[in-house]
Formats: structure tokens, C-alpha cells, sequence
């Protein structure tokens, strides 16, 4: 699973200096609309939400893990990314975040990749499938983010 490690390295390595080089990440667009700080910030909330789904199934003992959704716009809005944070804070969060997440996911086992759990919808995915996901939502957004 090394390219799905490799993958997330080399966003992490890339992504601030691109990011940096804007000049509109302070324009604030109309509501429901986020700012790209904010969708920094949305980020973060994924990364947390995330890393705590990759350690419950990575330690559970017994039985299959559920995951929860979140309500993702409440979360943007209490934590005030736009105002309260600089873009210096959130992409050193984010940073921060996704390096625990890499250095969680670095030596697990093939075994421990093919661990299961099962999604809102009721369906069954394995550890990889969900990182994956993790890493193609992320994607996502950053081209938002980059695009104008
Ligand atoms: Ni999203």
C-alpha cells in the first residue's frame, strides 16, 4: 500500500507552496459558498475525522467498525476557519494532521490494509478503500482550491 502512502507524502510536500501562491484566499464568497480557507479548514475536519476512523479499525478487537458521517458545514462554521485562523494555522493543522496519519498507516500489515468496515450506506470497505477515498476527496477539493 506504499502508493497510497507515496501519494499522500507527495500532496503534503506540494500542497503549502502551491497553496501560499494564491492571491484570493482571503475573498470571502456568498453563503453556503465556502472560501478556500474554509475549505482548508474542512480539510483539517476531514483529516481529524478520519485519522480517528483509521485507529478505531486499525485497534478494534472485535466486530466490524461503523462509521459515522459528520455535518461538515457545522463544523466549518464553529470553528470560524475564515476569520479566526490565518492560512499559515490551517495548512500547519493540516500538516500536522496528515503526518500523523502517514506515520499511523506506514507499517501496517497487508493484513491490517484488507481490515474491514462498513460505510453509512450500510456497505462493507476495506482500511484501503476508505484511505483512498480520504485521499481522492482531498484531492478534490485542492483542485477547487487551485482552480479560480
Ligand atoms: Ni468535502
Amino acid at each position: 500500500m506504499n502508493n497510497l502512502i507515496d501519494e499522500l507524502e507527495n500532496i503534503l510536500s506540494s500542497m503549502p507552496e502551491k497553496i501560499n501562491s494564491l492571491m484570493d484566499l482571503e475573498n470571502r464568497p456568498l453563503r453556503p459558498k465556502w472560501s478556500k480557507k474554509e475549505i482548508l479548514g474542512h480539510l483539517c475536519d476531514s483529516g481529524n475525522v478520519n485519522h480517528q476512523r483509521f485507529v478505531d479499525i486499525i485497534t478494534s478487537a472485535d466486530g466490524l467498525v461503523t462509521l459515522e458521517g459528520y455535518n461538515q458545514d457545522l463544523l466549518v462554521e464553529i470553528h470560524q476557519y475564515h476569520h479566526l485562523f490565518t492560512v499559515e494555522e490551517l495548512l500547519h493543522l493540516w500538516t500536522s494532521i496528515n503526518k500523523q496519519i502517514v506515520v499511523l498507516l506506514a507499517n501496517l500489515s497487508e493484513d491490517q490494509w484488507r481490515l474491514e468496515c462498513k460505510l453509512e450506506n450500510e456497505t462493507i470497505q476495506t482500511l484501503k478503500w476508505l484511505v483512498a477515498d480520504y485521499i481522492q476527496h482531498m484531492i478534490h477539493h485542492f483542485k477547487h482550491i487551485l482552480a479560480n
